[in-house]
C-alpha cells in the first residue's frame, strides 16, 4: 500500500514536470489572476456605489430595483409594492438600478442612511417606524387582520401562480414582451435562471403541482381578491392601505404583464374589478406611471 503511494506520488511529480503540465500551469495562474483582478474590480465599484448612496441628503431612502418596464415601472411585484408605499406616504426616494439583488440575494432593498434593508415588508415596516406612518390606523383590529392574510394570500400563494406562468410554463418567453434592454446573451442563461426558479417553485410547493392545478388554486385566489373587494374603491374600503401596495404589485403584473394568459384574460373579464383597482391605485399613487415606463409613453 506504501509503496503504490510512493508511486503514485513520483507519477505525479513525473507529470508535472512535463511540458504539458506547465502550459496547464500558466493557463491556470492566468484564469485565477483574470478572477482575481475581477473581483478587486467588483469590489472597487460595489464601494463607489456605496460611496455615491452615502452622499445623499439625510432620510432620502435609495431603492435598489430592476430596470423599468415597457408596460409597468416594474415586471417585478415586491418593487412594485414597495415603490407604490414610498409614495402612498410621500417619504422621499430615489431609485437605484445598478445594483437590485440585495444582501439576501432577492430585490427590492433599500440603503437608508448608509444602512441596507432588504424584503419589500421589512422595509416597509421599518420606514413606517421610522417616519412614523400608519396607513391603517384608521382600521379595526379585525380589519387589519383581514388584509394581512389578502395580502399573504396574493404574495406567498398567487405570486407563485404568476412565477410559473412567467417563467415555467411559457419559459421565459413574455420577458421580451414586457422588459427592455434584455442583454444579448441573456438567452442562453435563461435555461439556469428557469432551473433555479424552479427549484424555488418546487421547494415552497406550488411548483409540485400540474399547471391546470396552479391555474385554477390562482384563479380562486382572484375570484377571492374580486369578491370581497366588490366595489369598494381600495381594499379596506375608500383608502388605500399598505396591503393595497402588495396586492397591487401583484396583480398589475397579472394585468399588464403576462400577455396571453389567463390571468389577463380574466381580469379583463370576469374580474374586471381588480383592472379598474389596478387603474385606481396607479392614478392615485403613479400620475407620472407613463414617464416610468422604458421606453417612456410620454
Ligand atoms: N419577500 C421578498 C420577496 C422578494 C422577491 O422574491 N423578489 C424577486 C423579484 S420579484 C427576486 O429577487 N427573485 C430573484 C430570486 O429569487 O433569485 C420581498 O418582499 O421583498
Amino acid at each position: 500500500m506504501k509503496h503504490a503511494a510512493i508511486e503514485c506520488l513520483s507519477a505525479f511529480q513525473h507529470s508535472l514536470s512535463s511540458n504539458h503540465s506547465k502550459h496547464l500551469l500558466v493557463i491556470g495562474t492566468g484564469i485565477a489572476g483574470l478572477y482575481l483582478v475581477g473581483q478587486v474590480y467588483v469590489s472597487y465599484k460595489r464601494a463607489q456605489r456605496r460611496k455615491k448612496w452615502a452622499s445623499v441628503e439625510k432620510n432620502m431612502v435609495i431603492l435598489h430595483q430592476f430596470e423599468r418596464g415597457k408596460n409597468t415601472p416594474s415586471i417585478s411585484p415586491f418593487p412594485l409594492k414597495l415603490e407604490t408605499y414610498l409614495r402612498m406616504t410621500g417619504i422621499p426616494y430615489e431609485s437605484d438600478f445598478e445594483e437590485p439583488m440585495g444582501p439576501k440575494g432577492k430585490s427590492p432593498w433599500i440603503t437608508l442612511n448608509g444602512d441596507e434593508v432588504s424584503d419589500s415588508q421589512l422595509c416597509m415596516e421599518l420606514l413606517a417606524r421610522k417616519f412614523h406612518k400608519d396607513c391603517s390606523a384608521h382600521l379595526s383590529t379585525e380589519e387589519q387582520a383581514i388584509a394581512r392574510a389578502f395580502q399573504i394570500m396574493a404574495e406567498e400563494h398567487l405570486y407563485w401562480g404568476l412565477l410559473l406562468w412567467r417563467w415555467i410554463y411559457t419559459k421565459g418567453r413574455t420577458l421580451w414582451q414586457i422588459q427592455p434592454n434584455i442583454p444579448k446573451g441573456f438567452s442562453l442563461m435563461l435555461p439556469l435562471a428557469i432551473k433555479k426558479l424552479k427549484g424555488h417553485a418546487y421547494g415552497q410547493g406550488m411548483g409540485r403541482h400540474a399547471e391546470a392545478d396552479v391555474i385554477e388554486m390562482s384563479v380562486k385566489d382572484l375570484r377571492a381578491i374580486s369578491n370581497f373587494l366588490g366595489t369598494k374603491p381600495f381594499l379596506m374600503g375608500d383608502k388605500a392601505i399598505e396591503a393595497d401596495c402588495a396586492v397591487f404589485g401583484i396583480l398589475s403584473q397579472l394585468l399588464w404583464n403576462c400577455p396571453d394568459s389567463p390571468f389577463e384574460q380574466l381580469v379583463n373579464g370576469e374580474f374586471s374589478n381588480l383592472k379598474s383597482y389596478c387603474e385606481r391605485m396607479k392614478e392615485t399613487f403613479w400620475p407620472d406611471w407613463d414617464r416610468c415606463l422604458n421606453p417612456p409613453r410620454i
